[in-house]
């Protein structure tokens, strides 16, 4: 009896993949380089299941169903293109091979023509949801060849998070060609950086300007899951607020040191929203609010020698705690608008025509940036599945507008207090860019058309123009 699934890569997320997809009931055949990894998978977790080890890859093809389906978990990189070659002679046209990997998304645009060219099927899925969320159900962006997707939807949408009312709406949709996927699997990652650092924003804000305990803060936390915020992060910040450390019995998050890590898909879809042109400010403040935590020495000597107001909050403690609400909410907003305006023009880019209502529903369960909130992005693309930007669909024009007073009083606030709230700032910069039918390009354009001669357009005139600036100009006074 051959297998229905084969998995490359023991890992945890493989182990917990293959564990889901198994108990799901399925069977599953699967490898691992290091062939102890597999032999101590079958005789620990996997026994008594539906699993075949095997200790090669011939092994692994051969117990396979036709067409055979491999999914590769593995590290990221030329990892992933050795076991394409050595698959490539082992398996048959029409045979599907998976990359669940954190795979760059150019790097999936090239395998997928390339396997394909070889007569095979190739996806680059996104697989969200930490390990938890691997064994008991992902968030899962499929891309890659089409003929792909109607072998594969079965088992990724019975392993997937479900949502819903009935709990049975799976939290996997096929994405698009070649590496959509995994882009939209980035821009996921992106966004919850950005989610990250504006809930650390609203924290900090809290905790120095009108110095709530952290007792206090779960109690806000806890409220404002229960609203609009309603989210995973929102939830397991409140429970961070909680924990107490084992060792000195005092709060566990007062003693994590304040140098943040990234593994770099953050950076990734900043640098992408560079080369496209987009104004994806949100994820990039993150990455930078992340290099800014980093130098903590450095900030330790500043901290000794720098100026900065001493003055303390001086208002209501509740209303400031509802306008923090509101500027979590708006930049939230904001930081959606633009991992959709950068979806749309890489989409545009590379030919993939994504729904934009179905990205939103992926990650509505199972992943790390879960939320209700998402059910909102999904109904307005599901209406306008052109739409030109989130801001503009009633239902967050509105809440923007709601929410505008409390975040720009936050803004304010922020700065007069001297505390850093540069995703609250700087998502607020956006909108106010946006919502703007003319900014000070014009001078911009003229100083570029001055020292450069790199012209202009007018806005009464068709053409393209240049100006003598130096003979027009008035002399200056000697
Ligand atoms: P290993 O147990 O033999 O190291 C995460 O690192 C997973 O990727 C592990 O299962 C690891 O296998 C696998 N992996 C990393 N590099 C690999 C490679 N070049 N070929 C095959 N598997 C690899």
């Amino acid at each position: 009896e051959k297998c229905d699934f084969g998995l490359i890569g023991l890992a945890v997320m493989g182990e917990n993949l293959a564990l889901n997809v198994e108990s799901r009931g399925y069977s599953v055949a699967v490898y691992n380089r290091t062939t102890e990894k597999t032999d101590a998978f079958i005789a620990g977790r996997a026994a008594g299941k539906k699993f075949v080890g095997c200790h090669t890859l011939e092994d692994l093809v051969k117990s396979l169903k036709t067409p055979r389906k491999v999914m590769m978990l593995v590290k990221a990189g030329p990892a992933v293109d050795a076991i394409i070659e050595s698959l490539l002679p082992l398996m048959d046209k029409g045979d599907i091979i998976i990359d669940g990997g954190n795979t760059l998304y150019s790097d999936t645009e090239r395998r997928t023509k390339y396997v394909e060219e070889k007569g095979l099927l190739y996806s680059g899925t996104g697989v969200s949801g930490g390990e938890e969320g691997a064994l008991k159900g992902p968030s899962l962006m499929p891309g890659g060849s089409e003929a792909a997707w109607p072998e594969l939807k079965e088992i990724f949408q019975s392993i997937a998070a479900k949502v819903g009312p009935n709990d049975d709406i799976p939290c996997c949709e096929w994405v698009g060609p070649r590496g959509a996927g995994h882009y939209v699997k980035m821009v996921h990652n992106g966004i919850e950086y950005g989610d990250m650092q504006m809930i650390c924003e609203a924290y900090f804000l809290l905790k120095h300007g009108i110095g709530l305990t952290n007792e206090e803060l779960y109690d806000v936390f806890a409220e404002w899951n229960k609203g609009e915020l309603q989210s995973y992060l929102i939830e397991i910040t409140r429970d961070i607020f909680s924990v107490k450390d084992e060792k000195t019995g005092d709060f566990l998050v007062d003693k994590v040191l304040d140098r943040a890590g990234a593994k770099g898909t953050g950076k990734w879809m900043s640098q992408l929203a560079l080369d496209l042109g987009v104004p994806s400010t949100l994820v990039t403040t993150a990455v930078y609010a992340r290099s800014l935590s980093a130098v903590k020495e450095a900030r330790v000597r500043a901290s000794k020698v720098l100026s900065g107001p001493t003055e303390t909050y001086s208002g209501d403690k509740q209303e400031f705690i509802n306008h923090v609400r509101d500027a979590l909410y708006a930049s939230k907003i904001m930081s959606y608008a633009q991992g959709f305006v950068q979806l749309q023009a890489a989409a545009a880019e590379h030919d993939w025509p994504l729904n934009y209502g179905d990205c939103a529903l992926l990650w509505r369960g199972g992943c790390i940036i879960r939320a209700q909130f998402l059910d909102r992005i999904k109904e307005a693309f599901d209406a306008d599945a052109n739409l030109e930007n989130l801001l503009l669909a009633p239902y967050f024009t509105d809440a923007v507008k709601k929410a505008e007073a409390g975040w720009r009083n936050v803004v304010a606030t922020a700065a007069t207090l001297g505390i850093p709230a540069p995703a609250f700032a700087g998502a607020l910069a956006y909108y106010d860019g946006y919502r703007r039918a003319n900014l000070p390009a014009n001078l911009l354009q003229a100083q570029r058309d001055y020292f450069g001669a790199h012209t202009f357009q007018r806005t009464d005139e068709e053409g393209t123009f240049h100006a003598e600036w130096l003979k027009l100009r008035k002399e200056p006074e000697a």
